[in-house]
């Protein structure tokens, strides 16, 4: 390799975000991303990182991520700019031993300060590491228009969000039968947001943050990506039926959404099924 962006997940990491961007998701600087990087991967790259810069605490902690690395974007840059000019927008963040802190080892030339949600990915590769048994690899935020303009009008709960979703369209509830979880408005970029995204990915591999955007986890960048895609598309859906002032016939029904689990061997989260 004769250049670290010849790394193949670099060059998929590269990829996802100008799609993202295409997608319209990523206004101005809006929206983040990160990839934890196998060991394969980072000894493929060791030759191009620079370990001399001083550790910075992360305020959180994430004790089973301990000397991992992270390709990760930057606080303040495009994701626009990120194909023209990756060296300076995206960068690979190191974890000390302990989980607490990180450096950057590779890129981010312009500022050497990953995502202001930095706390927030951390804290969730964390969670998805634990429950996927060390499958999970990327977690992606957006800002798609429509999931947002849904969060001023569906009740503010997981179940409201992940039914309606599910009735919007049949493949949602194969892509993600747990559902997805829903944390209200709070300040974001810090540890507190952090800890309580952390506590809906225990459950849910996608997160909706009202007013703002979405979280998803995934194993690999296009299962994350599509995640994204489906939830956005449903959104859509949703309201182009609300937008239609057309009283609604017939949809997908609790006994339906079940019928799906049977027949793709899927366990359709029970507790959002059904009246409560
Ligand atoms: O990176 O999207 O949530 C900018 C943001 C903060
Ligand atoms: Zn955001």
């Amino acid at each position: 390799m004769s250049n670290i962006l010849q790394a193949p997940a670099l060059q998929a990491f590269i990829a996802c975000a100008e799609n993202g961007w295409r997608r319209g998701w990523h206004e101005r600087n809006g929206g983040n991303m990160s990839y934890r990087m196998t060991a394969a991967e980072t000894d493929a790259c060791r030759a191009y990182f620079d370990e001399s810069d001083d550790w910075t605490p992360l305020g959180v902690h994430a004790p089973n991520l301990g000397g991992e690395c992270f390709v990760v974007t930057g606080t303040g840059r495009y994701f626009q700019n990120i194909k023209q000019n990756p060296a300076e927008n995206i960068g690979i963040a190191q974890l000390n031993p302990a989980g607490d802190a990180y450096r950057i080892v590779w890129g981010l030339t312009a500022g050497r300060v990953p995502t202001s949600e930095f706390p927030t990915h951390i804290m969730n590769h964390s969670v998805r590491v634990a429950v996927t048994e060390g499958k999970s690899r990327v977690i992606y935020h957006a800002h798609p228009v429509d999931v947002i303009a849904l969060t001023f009008i569906l009740p503010a709960s997981a179940r409201e969000f992940s039914r309606a979703f599910w009735q919007a369209m049949t493949e949602c509830v194969v892509i993600f039968p747990e559902g997805v979880g829903f944390v209200p408005w709070m300040v974001c970029g810090g540890a507190e947001i952090a800890l309580v995204t952390a506590k809906e990915m225990e459950r849910f591999a996608a997160v909706i943050w009202a007013q703002h955007g979405i979280f998803c986890a995934g194993e690999d960048f296009d299962a994350t990506f599509g995640m994204m895609h489906a939830i956005d598309k449903a959104a859509q859906i949703i309201l182009k039926v609300m937008a239609s002032g057309r009283p609604v016939l017939q949809t997908i029904t609790d006994d339906n959404l079940r019928a799906i689990g049977e027949a793709f061997g899927l366990r359709v989260n029970e507790a959002f099924l059904g009246d409560v």
